[in-house]
């Protein structure tokens, strides 16, 4: 497709919505008119289908596509399916796709986890507290065992919960026991990791379930089995092998990559081959080869939630974002970028064809036309990582022009809840207490997750705009994948941003020298959100269950269907959920009023839908605020609205070095 003649005016071409970097990047990027997702959003002269964007378009069988239209007889399916079903089936079929990530991402975790611990993979088990504390949890008998054995042990029983198919999922049993009781009592309690992905297909399928609330109930069971399930046993085993995080400090945007060093982009979503590429990027073999082409050494940074793996766990960079993949490799200055699986937009692959950037894929899942392919396997994977860093080597003397913005933010990742416990509690007297006292005392109003992608179909940068009425409302704002490098961009995820704090918040985090948003890690890290809401309910004060606390969540620019299931087993948790600008069932009346309205008697959480950055702190913090008053902590707090004038003067800060965080 001869796309240039639709960006005549090159590479500043109008888009919809770039970071300030990604237009400095394509404005003086090496080669002209690159085309971006920016600009075919921009370009595109069909509006989106509003069939598929209310969830009603039908394609399940031959019959149709069947374009549904609520309320109108003659619009409904060949077969006679209604506006309601077909939403809530295409609903259920979003969760699937989104919570089948997750799984089988937690899957390769699992197996490297058995390698290692036969040592038959270069990885060690870093963790051997966690380890215990995860093998206690789920009913292992830790004496007198080696941390292998143990090891072993953890990671059979976990992987046999894939393919179960009767009896509970391990980690389900440490949410708040009122939760348990009501997926026990709605049927909904995940029977194993795979079965429930399955049984939406089958359900889903022409002729079979067709009550739309039936349907989503098994949306939410799917959903529960990815967040209380694999997300989870990915995160614990991914801190047990790679270690659990500590703030750590580290730079995000595209200015991270450098101008003396091979610049190797690793993008996608497994730290398991990340991991091995930070190992070898230290390796003296690989750093002679750096010497003979007249590199300083190898420069890895991470691209999507690779990026916010290798963050928090070793200080690497992050060189972008989900919006910045292409606008990375536009710099002309990236030697390799390495993927393996998902987010990874197909477009890299032309965007690297103009330079001498080499796109290697890694999984066998998921493969590019145009790239080079190098079939990872953990068995192997310090060699493997050795010779695609040579490949990168290589290219190094090839780098004609180019273009790195001076742009980088500071920032401070590594908010684990062990973390949160330590930091609020103190070494020796680890809890959760500390912040509940402050949210029952006013200080702090409660905790908000900003959460999810970004997505070039969304005007505006709502992330960051959230964030700062939040943190001046005194909201504690918790942040994962996409949406925490977004709000990174701009020095948030740094203590010196505190100044944009609320008194109370202020107050309660100098004292421990945290920014006022915390960086929790990747999407499969929402796990760890799980687990600090269980904590704070189990730390007293705060009601029984998850839905009593003055906690909400919201992803206002997400674009992936893993960001639906993390959504659905939020609310399945009694978290109240803010999504948008659009959701994919609002084709259908009766499915939009179960998941705006029913599903919070259901639940004690519904989703919510916002447009704008108002809209999504008004319902945030009005979430809050009605816990607060169902819990009788309601003393009198001023609400700080936000006029466009405080917008403009809390521009992004100049941040000089965090000063909470270890080394970089
Ligand atoms: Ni989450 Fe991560 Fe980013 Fe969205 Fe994609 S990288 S797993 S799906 S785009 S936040």
């Amino acid at each position: 497709m001869d796309t240039s003649r639709r960006f005549k005016k090159g590479n500043e071409s109008e888009v919809l919505i770039q970071t300030e970097t990604n237009r400095e990047v394509l404005k003086n990027a090496p080669v002209e008119n690159i085309v971006t997702a920016a600009h075919r959003v921009a370009g595109r002269s069909v509006e989106p289908c509003l069939f598929g964007q209310g969830g009603t378009c039908c394609r399940n069988c031959n019959m149709g596509p069947c374009q549904i239209i609520d309320g109108v007889e003659q619009m409904i399916g060949v077969c006679g399916a209604d506006a309601s079903t077909v939403a809530a089936r295409n609903f259920a079929r979003i969760v699937a796709g989104g919570a089948a990530s997750h799984m089988d991402h937690a899957r390769g975790v699992v197996m490297a986890f058995l390698a290692t611990a036969k040592g038959e993979a270069p990885y060690e088990i870093k963790d051997g507290i966690k380890l215990r504390q995860v093998a206690m949890s789920i009913g292992i008998d830790v004496a007198e065992k080696s941390k292998e054995d143990l090891a072993i042990e953890v990671g059979e029983k976990l992987m046999a919960e894939f393919g179960q198919q009767e009896g509970g999922l391990s980690f389900v049993k440490r949410a708040p026991k009122p939760r348990q009781e009501l997926w026990k009592k709605l049927g909904i309690g995940p029977r194993g990791v795979d079965r429930e992905i399955t049984e939406i297909m089958h359900r889903t399928h022409m002729g079979v379930d067709q009550h739309y609330e039936n349907l989503l109930f098994q949306a939410a069971r799917t959903a529960l089995a990815d967040g209380w399930g694999a997300s989870m046993i990915a995160t614990e085993l991914s801190d047990v092998m790679f270690g659990t995080p500590v703030p750590i400090r580290s730079r995000v945007d595209i200015g991270v990559l450098k101008e003396d060093e091979v610049n190797v982009t690793v993008h996608g979503h497994e730290p398991i081959l990340a991991e091995a590429l930070g190992m070898a990027a230290r390796d003296p073999e690989i750093l002679e080869e750096c010497k003979k082409v007249g590199a300083k050494g190898i420069n890895l940074a991470g691209v999507c939630c690779t990026g916010n793996e290798i963050l928090m766990r070793k200080g690497f960079p992050i060189a972008g974002s989900f919006i910045q993949q292409e606008v990375v490799l536009a710099t002309g200055a990236v030697e390799a970028m390495v993927v393996d699986v998902q987010c990874i937009m197909q477009n890299v692959s032309r965007v690297a064809e103009q330079f001498h950037t080499e796109l290697i894929t890694t999984s066998d899942k998921a493969k590019i036309p145009g790239a080079t392919h190098i079939s990872f396997d953990e068995h192997r994977a310090l060699d493997i990582a050795k010779e695609i860093l040579k490949r990168a080597i290589k290219k190094f003397p090839e780098r004609g022009k180019h273009f790195v913005p001076v742009r980088s933010m500071d920032v401070v990742a590594g908010f684990s809840h062990e973390t949160i416990n330590y930091m609020l509690g103190g070494r020796f007297r680890a809890s959760y207490k500390p912040l509940n006292d402050n949210i029952i005392n006013g200080r702090i109003r409660g905790v908000a997750a900003i959460v999810g992608c970004d997505n070039y179909r969304v005007t505006e940068e709502m992330h960051v705009e959230i964030a700062k009425e939040l943190i001046a409302n005194d909201v504690l704002v918790l942040v994962t994948g996409c949406a925490a490098t977004s709000i990174g961009r701009t020095g948030l995820l740094s203590p010196e941003a505190l100044d944009q704090a609320g008194p109370g918040l202020r107050e309660v985090l100098e004292a421990v020298g945290c920014p006022p948003v915390l960086h929790m890690g990747s999407c499969v890290d929402n796990s760890r959100i799980l687990i600090a809401a269980t904590e704070m309910v189990r730390t007293g004060g705060l009601g029984e269950d998850i839905y009593q606390l003055p906690a909400v969540g919201a992803a206002p620019q997400w674009m992936s269907e893993k960001a639906v299931a993390i959504g659905q087993y939020f609310v399945s948790s009694g978290v109240d959920v803010v999504f948008g600008p659009t959701f994919p069932i609002t084709g259908s009346k009766v499915v939009s009023d179960y998941c705006f309205n029913k599903m919070k008697d259901v639940y004690g959480g519904s989703w919510h839908l916002a447009k704008k950055p108002s809209e999504f702190v008004n319902i945030m913090v009005d979430t809050i605020n009605q816990a607060r008053k169902d819990l009788g902590i309601d003393k009198k707090k001023e609400r700080v609205l936000f006029d466009m004038a405080m917008r403009r003067e809390l521009g992004s800060p100049a941040i000089p070095d965090a000063g909470c965080g270890g080394h970089a």
